[in-house]
């Protein structure tokens, strides 16, 4: 682990609200691992923004009677809203469409032109006669020329996460006519040139997941393709070439390299020297796993074509997709949640909870059961961590009127759960640094498991029972699960640092905090009171009957 990290997440379209299958695979588990990695005192940035170009937001301002530049500023302020409603704690958060953006892939482009890697071809594109446009990628629908998969975006197929060279069975996505074939000249990007290099930069990267490298590297030995950089409509970055006008880079082509501008804006800004930073931190894209052919075959070889002028990442965590009461998220058919929404009913925590709780650190799919929401809120959130806590410091104010008492002699029990204490470190860190967020959220939950039983075992009510390392070792656990829990929940860890009567915020915590009882004898708790209300089967029901429903 580098003393420096940048880490960024799969940056949305500016083109619809967010929606609780967006939440769970990239922009929360980057968000948890940026607050781990700041309290293990990493200089660490959490860098996004919104991806503004490409055809699909080009359809609908048109269609919403807007300028594509009002339309996509629109959604970028409301999306950055919407994420810091879940407390994604974004450093940064910016635009594909900056100016700066914009001057970066222009010098981007003419770095790969002049080493060689890009040529024109003319090529024959789609074109609708009805629409009178060329028809690049998602105007077009056909099938998937690798898997046979119907109905597929002509830029990318769902079914099999491969580019298809040509779609077969292609029909105008705006009309449903077969389109014709004109031509048309574009620019290429030699990828089929970087083979080898991918190739060997993957297999000397042990940080990448190991099930998806293997699959990239069979995509590599089948090999690869030349890829068409340029589109023919009006919006997106211009070629900057006298022979290209009128014509703009592909939005695959641009948006990745935001990470970048958007990372160095933001350091310069702040008077950091951002290229040197970058170059000198850990990089981390967080991504879905529809996208691992964007993050690991474009993205790295466009930074090998600049000489890595800008390092390649050493962490591509790839997740899977959301699936909701076991069914794909459709918008169209009103088959998904949107993040808003849901915070109009339950707290960001209880969300964050149970996302990262379902959420393995893997390309398998994860299901948001509403259902499942309520037994895991209810019976591990509330009936163990919340409870807990709320038994620890409710019984030091009912028997010692809030100040923890000095310990007496530990018998066996309590040296065990003050080793418990002192160990939650070591059990924690290493799941969390190797991105098993979900494996680190359980450890946690078994801390708290434990130190339930032993207030219960203890008995500290009782009148023989000497009440004081319990009470001071319960409240020290309590002290550990806020700061353990910050970057899951940092609502919920706040109210606990502020229940216990610590001094400052947990988020100005570091992880070695935890090696230490901080909650000393004669401290006195804050105000005490329950930190959860529990989720109840009525509303579950009503939120149920809402999915799918037309409005
Ligand atoms: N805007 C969204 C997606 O395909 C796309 C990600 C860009 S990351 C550089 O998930
Ligand atoms: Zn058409």
């Amino acid at each position: 682990m580098k003393d420096r990290a940048i880490i960024t997440s799969a940056l949305p379209y500016a083109n619809g609200e967010i929606h609780l299958g967006h939440v769970a695979s990239t922009y929360l588990p980057a968000d948890i691992t940026t607050r781990f990695l700041k309290m293990n005192d990493v200089e660490a940035y959490y860098v996004c923004a919104s991806d503004d170009f490409g055809t699909p937001i080009l359809i609908q301002s048109e269609k919403e009677g807007k300028t594509p530049a009002e339309y996509v500023s629109y959604w970028n302020k409301r999306d950055h809203e919407d994420f810091g409603s879940l407390d994604i704690d974004f450093d940064y958060f910016y635009r594909t469409s900056s100016p700066e953006n914009i001057a970066f892939v222009q010098d981007v482009f003419k770095k790969l032109h002049a080493a060689g890697y890009i040529y024109e071809k003319e090529i024959i594109q789609f074109y609708c006669k009805n629409d009178k446009k060329f028809l690049p990628d998602r105007y077009v629908r056909g099938v998937c020329p690798y898997c046979n998969a119907s109905d597929q975006y002509s830029d990318l197929c769902e079914s099999c996460g491969r580019v298809p060279d040509e779609i077969s069975d292609p029909r105008c996505s705006i009309c449903g006519i077969p389109p014709t074939k004109e031509k048309t000249l574009h620019y290429f990007f030699k990828l089929q040139e970087f083979g080898g290099v991918l190739s060997k930069w993957l297999e000397g990267n042990e940080n990448l997941q190991n099930d998806v490298k293997k699959y990239v590297q069979n995509w590599i030995k089948s090999g690869l393709i030349d890829w068409d950089i340029t589109r023919d409509i009006s919006w997106g970055v211009p070629v900057p070439l006298d022979s290209a006008k009128e014509k703009v880079f592909y939005g695959w082509f641009d948006n990745h390299l935001a990470y970048i501008s958007s990372a160095v804006k933001f350091l310069n800004d702040k008077g950091i020297d951002g290229k040197e930073f970058w170059n000198s931190s850990d990089i981390y894209h967080f991504i879905g796993k529809d996208i691992v052919y964007h993050h690991y075959l474009f993205l790295p070889a466009m930074r090998l074509g600049m000489n890595s002028e800008y390092k390649l990442p050493d962490y591509i965590p790839t997740r899977g997709h959301l699936t909701l009461q076991s069914k794909k998220i459709s918008k169209s058919r009103n088959w998904y949640i949107g993040l808003k929404e849901f915070l109009e009913y339950y707290p960001a925590d209880y969300l964050r909870f149970y996302l990262v709780a379902i959420n393995p650190y893997s390309q398998d799919d994860l299901n948001f059961d509403w259902d499942d929401f309520a037994t895991r809120i209810n019976s591990e959130l509330i009936g163990n961590v919340g409870n807990f806590v709320n038994r620890a410091l409710g019984f030091t104010v009912k028997s010692f009127d809030g100040m923890i008492p000095s310990p007496g002699m530990p018998d066996e029990e309590d040296k065990k759960a003050k080793e418990k204490i002192l160990s939650l470190y070591g059990v924690v860190n290493g799941l969390m640094q190797e991105n098993h967020l979900d494996r680190a959220l359980k450890k946690i939950l078994e801390f708290s498991s434990f130190f339930n039983q032993y207030f219960q075992h203890k008995e500290p009510w009782k009148a023989d029972s000497d009440a004081t390392n319990c009470v001071y070792l319960s409240a020290n656990a309590v002290r550990n699960i806020a700061i353990v829990l910050f970057p899951f929940v940092p609502g919920s860890a706040e109210r606990m640092w502020s229940q216990l009567g610590l001094s400052g915020s947990v988020a100005k915590c570091r992880w070695n905090d935890l090696l230490e009882l901080g909650v000393e004898p004669g401290h006195m708790l804050g105000n005490v009171s329950p930190l959860f209300s529990r989720v109840e089967s009525a509303d579950i029901e009503r939120h149920k009957s809402r999915l799918g429903v037309h409005i």
